[in-house]
């Protein structure tokens, strides 16, 4: 194999086939045998491969050498890009970074002018093994003092308020009423209730039982840090949660009204919306409870065990660590990798809600404006790591952890982009989510893989609507050896829309294999924890995405979630054309598998004559080669 090699088109496994393609010149990271631990790089590259090196105690006037590394990315990025090098590569162009902390003070960006060429990628890898070169995208507070009950304050030098906190690697609570049950759930809830007869439909007023606000509360009202609900807003459906700042309450009339629209309205036939109330200092009572007074610039804290000592406290400076965006869909980001990098700690929002409320809300003419429903408002549309028209982008070997937000975000343009050998955790929102263009106005997200990864609690912020790996309007991709774990929703989505036409809609040829999905549903309903929506919508159906070798263990939601129940596979409205083929599904509180007459089922267990001999347990999940310790999870 010539030292010219590619690994992609070489198609075999990333890391390894660095290695392999490199020849003796440039060893990758070990992937092997589920070690956490990286062989160091080789001191220089080949003749005409170049490479460089960053450390985080380098500098930005050194040479970029091993002995003299530069301190930042951005500088190896300028280098590359001034100096013209990624023009007519023979190989891969290598940034070798160093293990240790880079904090990410702004967004960290990539755009066409730092695509690879020939086929050859620009490689940014952590040297010293999986996870080492971390990116963190948060200041540490320290000069922590007692303040009462528990709590401790420290002063914190922002010029911008932050939406989440975290402590040791976790998320801590922001001070909310009534307080969670345990870090693994979101409930106990309040309750809306009808404020007035026929006052069903009011989406910006919450009606609260007698009794339940204490009047004097300090809700900040009329500032800009008001408190906020977290509210299932749709009364009895459980589909979607929005975070909406409070504007005041009324305690005449026993409402409190709200900044924003909620997605649907707090009232229906069923029941009133499941909320609670946060961000007020005075809901700060409960260990790992937090609030940021905003205007004093104070953080105050309610450590578990009662003490500061040895805890790290991280406040988020930034929601994106890496942007990764091509000028248009034409002039593409190109054949650019990220090896073994760690990325945490992002920030979250003031208001969040899933989409618009109507058709045609984006203010944007679409032939199928109905999209507007079904995807992130234009503001909302980012991730920790954000691609748009980009193509062979490769992120593998990543920790992601700790984000506000979505994970990593696809949006629009992007195809045969790669994440593999990847552990997501604590994410706020969706770990992968793809958001391909709208439907009927041409197919520009597609063929992109994710493949041997480890998504562990998603939507810890946005547990409405939140997936491991949620697929908008996107096709031919491929996903395999892949664990959901710990979502109030789905565990993986694929969606479109009703409305769209055959031959407009672009969710097909998707293939879903060797996937388990494990403790998803757990505080909402009338869901699967395999969902698909909208995807083929006209007779007839033939099969245009497949589904094998998928375990769902049992989808069991929270006491109090009102909507019908929960189910292993959904295929609502549109979510025909698939084939299942051994699948096995553990408790649900509905069907297992809930579907129209338009799908394909071979080997499932709510089927009669399940073979749970066809079903091959060792290869669902992530592969031996899995790059970090996931044992025991
Ligand atoms: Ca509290």
């Amino acid at each position: 194999m010539s030292p010219q090699g590619n690994k992609r088109r070489l198609g075999v496994v990333p890391g390894i086939a660095l290695g392999v393609a490199a020849g003796l010149v440039l060893p990758a990271l070990a992937f092997a045998g589920g070690s956490a631990v990286g062989a160091p790089a080789a001191d220089t590259a080949g003749p005409g491969c170049q490479s460089f090196w960053v450390a985080p105690n380098g500098s930005d006037a050194a040479n970029g050498s091993k002995a003299k590394p530069w301190r930042t990315v951005e500088h190896a990025r300028d280098v590359i890009r001034t100096r013209d090098l990624t023009r007519d590569l023979r190989c891969d162009l290598v940034v070798n970074l160093k293990a240790g902390t880079y904090p990410v003070a702004r967004t960290i960006t990539f755009d066409d002018r730092d695509s690879g060429s020939n086929g050859h990628q620009v490689v940014y890898r952590s040297a010293d093994g999986p996870g080492k070169a971390v990116f963190e995208a948060a200041e540490e507070v320290t000069g922590w003092e007692p303040y009462k009950d528990g709590i401790y304050k420290a002063k914190v030098d922002i010029d911008q308020p932050f939406y989440t906190l975290y402590v040791d690697g976790e998320r801590a609570t922001t001070a909310r009423y009534p307080n969670r049950r345990s870090d693994e759930e979101w409930a106990p809830y309040l309750e809306s209730v009808l404020i007035e007869p026929e006052k069903e439909a009011v989406r910006d007023q919450v009606g609260y039982t007698e009794g339940e606000w204490d009047e004097t509360w300090n809700l900040n009202s009329y500032t800009d840090w008001p408190a906020q609900l977290m509210i299932w807003s749709g009364g009895s459906w459980s589909w979607f949660t929005d975070t909406v700042p409070i504007k005041n309450a009324d305690w005449k009339d026993n409402k409190v009204i709200l900044d924003y629209w909620t997605r649907y309205a707090m009232i229906n036939s069923r029941a009133g919306s499941r909320y609670f109330v946060q961000n007020s200092l005075d809901l700060l009572d409960a260990e790992d409870e937090y609030y940021l007074d905003w205007a004093t610039k104070e953080l105050y804290y309610k450590p578990r065990g009662g003490t500061m000592d040895g805890k790290r406290v991280l406040r988020p400076t930034q929601t994106q660590v890496l942007s990764l965006a091509g000028a248009t869909p034409e002039r593409r980001l190109h054949d650019l990798a990220f090896e073994g990098l760690g990325i945490e700690s992002t920030d979250f929002m003031q208001w969040y809600r899933s989409g618009w409320i109507s058709a045609g809300d984006s203010g944007q003419k679409h032939k199928y404006p109905e999209y507007d429903r079904q995807i992130e408002m234009t503001r909302n549309r980012f991730g920790a790591v954000t691609l748009t028209n980009t193509r062979d982008v490769e992120l593998t070997g990543l920790h992601l952890r700790d984000t506000g937000y979505h994970g990593v975000y696809l949006l629009s343009a992007n195809d045969h982009v790669k994440i593999s050998d990847s552990l997501l955790e604590n994410i706020g929102a969706d770990g992968i989510k793809v958001e391909g263009g709208y439907p009927g106005e041409g197919d520009v997200a597609h063929h992109n893989t994710f493949s041997n990864l480890y998504i562990d609690h998603v939507g810890e912020l946005v547990p409405g609507d939140a997936a491991g790996i949620e697929l908008m309007d996107t096709g031919s991709n491929e996903v395999s050896h892949v664990v959901v774990k710990h979502s109030a929703r789905y565990g993986i989505s694929l969606e479109a829309r009703p409305e769209v036409k055959d031959g407009e809609g672009y969710a097909l040829n998707n293939k879903f294999s060797y996937i388990r999905l494990e403790q998803t549903g757990l505080d909402s309903g009338d869901m699967g924890a395999f969902y698909t929506y909208g995807v083929d919508n006209q007779e007839p159906h033939p099969v245009q995405n497949t589904v094998k070798q998928m375990v769902i263990t049992d989808v069991i939601p929270d006491a109090s979630m009102p909507d019908s129940g929960t189910r292993g596979v959904h295929m609502d409205a549109g979510g025909c054309g698939f084939s299942f083929t051994d699948i096995e599904v553990g408790q649900v509180t509905d069907d297992k598998y809930q579907s129209y007459q338009c799908n394909e089922v071979t080997n499932a267990n709510w089927v009669a004559g399940f073979d749970a001999t066809k079903m091959e347990y060792d290869k669902i999940g992530v592969l031996p080669t899995f790059p970090y310790d996931v044992a025991g999870r």
